[in-house]
């Protein structure tokens, strides 16, 4: 069967990996964080691609697409499911135009889940989560790289998909649960 993919974006510490994790216990879908398969790939012993992923990481950049997008395919092959949730791909035009070039026939994008959430916010978020999370970007330099990147880059992807009508937007700003409530409302819709 074609698979069916959720594209999910927001802001670095939106809320993306933690509403997912409350996706998958209620809708039973499979999430796929890349950057979590990013740092994943980096960590992995004489992987070819670890130093570059580091320092774009690090630097709030944006990895070439040939290596995120077949870690995706890789993950979704090895899953044997059909439902999944892409957490934080595509974030630019390089991404974009990878993700149409090679998978876009394969599956069916049902719609792109934006976590709205003012900046100051997703700081002070990965800044309470950088005194535990190891995160080499979880400081207040890579940040405002992140941010950046974000608003220049991520920000015309998303634009992108409003244009095609597939952006379904949550205020992400409240509590974990309320954010919740309004993903559950919309999976529940149908749009699920
Ligand atoms: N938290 C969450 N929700 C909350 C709420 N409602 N109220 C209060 N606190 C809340 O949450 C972040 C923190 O906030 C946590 O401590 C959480 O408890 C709390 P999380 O759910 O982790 O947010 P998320 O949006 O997933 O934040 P993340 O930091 O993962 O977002 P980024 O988009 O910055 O990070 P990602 O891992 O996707 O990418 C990291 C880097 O990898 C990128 O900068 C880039 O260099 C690289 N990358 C690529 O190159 N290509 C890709 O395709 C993907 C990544
Ligand atoms: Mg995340």
């Amino acid at each position: 069967m074609t698979p069916n993919v959720i594209f999910v974006l927001g802001g670095p510490g939106a809320g993306k990996g933690t509403q997912c994790t409350k996706i998958v216990e209620n809708f039973g879908y499979v999430h796929l964080s890349a950057g979590d398969l990013l740092r994943e790939e980096r960590a992995k012993p004489g992987s070819k691609f670890g130093e570059l992923i580091e320092s774009y990481i690090k630097e709030g950049k944006i990895v070439p697409v040939e290596i995120t997008c077949s870690l995706l395919e890789q993950a979704m092959k090895q899953s044997g499911k059909e439902n999944f949730l892409i957490d934080g791909f595509p974030r630019n035009q390089d991404n974009l135009e990878g993700w149409n070039r090679v998978m876009a026939e394969k599956v069916n994008l049902k719609f792109v889940l934006v976590f709205e959430c003012p900046l100051e916010v997703c700081t002070d978020r990965c800044l309470k989560r950088g005194a535990t999370s190891g995160r080499v970007d979880d400081n207040l330099e890579s940040l405002r790289k992140r941010i950046n990147t974000y608003l220049t880059e991520t920000k015309p992807i998303i634009d992108y998909y409003g244009n095609l009508n597939l952006v379904r937007q949550i205020d992400a700003t409240r509590s974990v649960d309320e954010v919740f409530s309004d993903v559950e409302k919309l999976f529940r819709s149908g749009s699920g």
